[in-house]
């Protein structure tokens, strides 16, 4: 008797508290804010982990992944490339990376490693100068570029821009870009609509959009759209995927069933998890859970034809990558959603089937910038302060 009442009344208190954050946030959302962002329930794993430092670095780890379980090659937002040794902490300067324009919300972003026949690649993204468009557009414009080398240790060489998305703009903010390589080929990348909102709804461009490439940066050939299509009176770029995106700064394939999953920044309030499928449009700035920041609401929240989150967060947490451990992960945590939170500083774990929450290292007052597993299921951590940590159990 004694622990069932005991569990109602977390549930009660957890309710309110649920509503309580999201009336001080995000003003007058508070009753779908309940709804869609139900409290943290499951307080007992966050005593269950640690972050335990393995490296610091001079900026923002933007990106990081595995060329082996003990060498970690780490993307700085400033553009500078670093090789860690997960083990004894010392890195070294990785050479051969692109020029980038660290600028706003730009500069280096994603890293990945991808091998394929004896072959070890790495795959950037980064915010830079275009190659394409008239001089003046390259004087003024940023655009997100994917970049490819082949790993030489400790260095890249024959970096050589594969992709880059069209047409540039004149803005520092939602450059996208995260990278993900589903089991069925290619390369996933995603891109943000550059704080300007009718552009994810344009299929003559690339903001707002999750396109799909080759391994060489061409349209992929399962793409849902070819240079012959015509959607309106648009023809939609052929490397497209998926539209209607605000600034997905998140991708996991599901290692169980391959599912392909993006989460995105929203406005305030409205960030979301997408299931990904081809063609299919996500709403922004049509439907939104999220408001303007000065409070009045932005759009809808649903209409036919347009997508609906699998998870949304009002308020805001600021989902700034996404992991979908193996199962040689943590069994508390394999399969399930981990996002790095930036404006609500934490490792955010998500049930994929319930929604529940759990809210790690909400005490160290981190913005953590990306989440990775290692090759053999150990989750680390990045933040913005340049801290690389590795999840533990205590
Ligand atoms: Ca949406």
């Amino acid at each position: 008797m004694f622990a069932v009442s005991k569990r109602l009344r977390f549930k009660t208190i957890a309710a309110v508290y649920g509503l309580f954050v999201a009336g001080t946030l995000s003003g007058t959302v508070t009753s779908f804010a309940a709804f869609g962002s139900p409290a943290p329930a499951e307080k007992i794993a966050s005593a269950a982990f640690k972050a335990t430092p393995v490296f610091k670095a001079s900026d923002i780890i933007w990106g990081f992944d595995f060329i082996s379980d003990s060498e970690i090659i780490l993307a700085l937002k400033s553009g500078e490339l670093l090789l860690v040794d997960a083990k004894t902490g010392k890195s070294q300067a990785v050479a051969g990376g692109p020029t980038v324009v660290a600028r706003g919300q730009g500069g280096l972003l994603d890293v990945k490693v991808y091998r394929e026949s004896g072959k070890t690649w790495i795959y950037l993204t980064a915010s830079v100068t275009p190659d394409k468009g008239t001089a003046s557009e390259k004087k003024s414009n940023q655009t997100t570029a994917l970049f490819r080398g082949e790993w030489k240790s400790p260095k890249i060489e024959n970096i050589t821009r594969i992709f880059e998305a069209e047409p540039s703009v004149d803005s520092s903010l939602h450059f996208g870009s995260r990278l993900a390589f589903p089991k069925s080929g290619g390369v996933f990348m995603t891109l943000g609509e550059r704080n300007q909102r009718d552009r994810a709804q344009d299929l003559s461009q690339h903001w707002g959009k999750v396109v799909r490439l080759t391994l060489e940066g061409k349209p992929h050939p399962q793409n849902p759209y070819t240079q012959k299509s015509s959607v309106g009176n648009v023809t939609p770029k052929p490397e497209i995927y998926s539209w209607g995106h605000r600034n997905p700064q998140g991708i996991a394939i599901d290692p169980g069933t391959g599912d392909v999953y993006v989460s995105e920044h929203g406005p305030r309030g409205g960030d979301e998890v997408n299931l990904i499928k081809a063609s299919a449009n996500y709403g922004w700035p049509t439907i939104t859970y999220g408001r303007e920041y000065w409070g009045p609401r932005i759009g809808k929240n649903s209409q036919p034809g347009l997508e609906q989150p699998v998870k949304y967060y009002v308020p805001s947490i600021a989902p700034s990558s996404l992991l979908i451990p193996s199962g040689k992960a943590p069994k508390e945590l394999a399969g399930k959603f981990i996002q790095g939170a930036l404006v609500l500083q934490h490792v955010n774990i998500t049930d994929i089937k319930s929604g529940n929450e759990t809210r790690l290292f909400e005490d160290m007052k981190k913005r953590f910038r990306h989440v990775a597993e290692s090759p053999s299921g150990e989750i680390f951590l990045a933040t913005d302060d340049g801290d690389l940590l590795k999840l533990e159990r205590q």
